[in-house]
């Protein structure tokens, strides 16, 4: 597997690095990042290179500014955007980021046409729905990573307020990456026991989790990017295993509008988009997102490539 990184920022460079730690690295031959800070894409993949090397890892790490590097690469994240100042929120960066991941998208539909593209850039929902629109791609060769994030954040806040092992935990939030974010109430279990909270509880861990990124923009003066870039590996993990395991993922089904759902994944993108009864609120939420999203003028590649 060939895997292209768009932006060799702090979660790029972490996802080539997870990647070259990973139980799976012997699937990947070759990691490109690409960044229009040329020398920052060169520096960090010669850095990269010589990590794979302590591990004696076969992993060819190179970098650059020219697309024409990912020629006929199989999966091209896209983290190239600006991140979050304190006090701003993901819809501030939407135009300026959803002007960047389109012209980026077009690019690799032409020097990738058969890859599946992983965006975790923000405000995601917004970005994975730029991706399938600019790349002219199939629906399920886009996915945005975001979901196994803020599910994670929520298991940190249970295993905080019950003193449970996180592996003991199953919990799941679906939805918007954002504060319209649904946190699965009923689908939360410790044990595989059904996990009941009191409503001041549930408040808190729900609280907690969405403002999970916030606090740390205020902390950091920037974005996480060390559990975002965990769960860019995570889905690459699936598409290269195609273990049969369900991941929360933003992608688009016929609704045309990107949000967190349970999928499968595969070597080709999404396998499937696994049936369940959201609330009304969640989709009551498509019209926030069809409402903004009309602001954002993107430019639709029609060659729909299989
Ligand atoms: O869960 C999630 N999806 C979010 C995503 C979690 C945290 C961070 N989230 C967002 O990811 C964040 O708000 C940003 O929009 C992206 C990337 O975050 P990162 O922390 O990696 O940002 P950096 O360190 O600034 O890296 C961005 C890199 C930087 O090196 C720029 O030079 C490069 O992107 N960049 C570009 N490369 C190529 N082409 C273009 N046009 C470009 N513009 C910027």
């Amino acid at each position: 597997m060939k895997i292209g990184i768009i932006g060799a920022g702090n979660i790029g460079a972490n996802v080539a690095y997870g990647l070259i730690c990973s139980e799976f690295s012997d699937k990947i031959s070759q990691i490109a990042l690409v960044d229009i800070v040329e020398n920052l894409a060169i520096g960090k993949a010669l850095d990269l290179s010589h990590a794979s090397a302590v591990f004696e890892k076969d992993i060819k790490v190179i970098g650059g500014s020219d697309y024409a590097i990912l020629s006929g690469y199989d999966i091209v994240v896209i983290t190239a955007g600006q991140t979050r100042k304190a006090g701003q929120s993901r819809e501030d960066l939407l135009k300026i980021n959803a002007k960047i991941v389109a012209e980026i998208s077009a690019k690799i539909a032409n020097i990738a046409p058969n890859s599946v593209i992983i965006l975790v850039t923000n405000p995601l929902d917004f970005m994975v729905y730029t991706a399938y629109k600019s790349s002219g791609f199939p629906k399920n060769r886009i996915i945005g990573m975001a979901g196994e994030l803020d599910s994670a954040r929520l298991k940190c806040e249970i295993s905080n307020l019950k003193n449970e092992k996180i592996s003991h935990i199953k919990a799941s939030v679906v939805g918007f990456h954002n504060d319209k974010m649904e946190i699965l109430k009923d689908e939360i279990f410790i044990d595989n026991k059904k996990v009941e909270f009191s409503g001041k509880e549930f408040d808190e861990i729900s609280q907690n989790t969405k403002n999970c990124g916030p606090k740390i923009v205020n902390l950091l003066g920037t974005s996480a990017f060390l559990a975002p870039a965990s769960g860019i590996v995570k889905i690459i993990k699936q598409i290269i295993t195609e273990e049969d395991k369900t991941l929360i993922c933003s992608v688009i089904d016929e609704s045309e509008v990107p949000c967190g759902r349970f999928v499968k994944l595969g070597k080709f993108g999404v396998k499937e988009i696994v049936k369940f009864n959201y609330s009304q609120n969640f989709t009551q939420n498509f019209a926030y997102f069809k409402e903004k999203i009309k602001n954002i003028e993107i430019k639709t590649q029609n060659k729909e490539t299989k």
